[in-house]
């Protein structure tokens, strides 16, 4: 039911994945029911098994990555670029996509409704907290990309081509955020695979997944889950299970191919 009111909210706001909000323009959050799924892979790389059914509580995940546009606004409302003495940004980086023009941060022309890269998990922190909303955990980013019936790419099973995600693409080479449809996730989520790894709240540990283990508050500087594969990903990165093997998950720099998401 909610797909059909959605539909009617999109012919209302002039952007479909982006509403208006105190805190600036918010994507749309989309509710996940509360209940069972698959997590992990029997048959995938060693971190993600074993295969096992978890419980999920209810939540909320936005439809499409942050974008570049969006994390401006952030860092307009918050330009010292460090939180608590964490940086939030790489601006200086050669893949950074915003900068500032005056005092004013702002987008790269073009670059607008990119996925953002280059902030820092602590970065990916903060702009949720900004926004009245947190980072999903690993658990809750897999459900809403895979659904309950384990599949291994958020569209089903059959394997990945470019109307469905955006990878093997080149170092700084993304796509609009939102703009592949065919790649929807059975929640209508958009972009879980390629176009960007995200950020979770999750500290990097081994399976089974547990919420109560220590990993959803573990202290500073741990590696944290990167998931969905990169715009320079290829195809075996991509899935919904796959948990950034071969990838930095340094939580204190910003990264040319990680951004992020945020849930409620
Ligand atoms: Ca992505
Ligand atoms: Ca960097």
């Amino acid at each position: 039911m909610w797909i059909a009111r959605l539909g009617l909210a999109l012919m209302v706001v002039a952007s479909p994945s982006i509403v208006a909000s105190q805190a600036g323009s918010l994507t749309e959050l989309v509710p996940i029911p509360a209940g069972p799924f698959t997590m992990g892979s029997a048959s995938g790389p060693d971190d993600e098994r074993p295969e096992h059914r978890i419980e999920v509580p209810a939540f909320a995940i936005e439809r499409t990555p942050v974008t570049n546009r969006q994390f401006a606004e952030f860092l307009n409302a918050n330009p010292s670029l460090t939180a608590n003495g964490r940086r939030l940004y790489d601006p200086d980086d050669n893949d950074a996509r915003i900068h500032k023009k005056g005092p004013v941060w702002v987008a790269d022309a073009g670059a607008e409704q990119y996925p953002v890269v280059e902030p820092s998990w602590y970065g990916a922190r903060e702009y949720c907290r900004w926004a009245g909303r947190r980072l999903p955990t690993e658990a809750e980013w897999e459900k809403a990309a895979r659904g309950t019936d384990g599949r291994r790419y958020p569209w089903g099973n059959a394997p990945p081509d470019r109307t469905r995600a955006h990878y093997n693409g080149g170092w700084q080479e993304f796509v609009p955020a939102g703009s592949l449809r065919g790649g929807a996730s059975p929640y209508g989520i958009l972009d879980m695979a390629g176009n960007g790894w995200e950020w979770t709240s999750s500290a990097y540990r081994p399976y089974p997944y547990n919420p109560q283990d220590g990993r959803e508050n573990a202290g500073a500087d741990v590696e944290r889950v990167t998931r969905g594969g990169g715009q320079d990903s290829n195809a075996n990165q991509i899935t919904t299970t796959y948990r950034g093997r071969g990838l930095s998950r340094e939580p204190g720099g910003g990264h040319h191919n990680i951004g992020f998401r945020c849930a409620r």
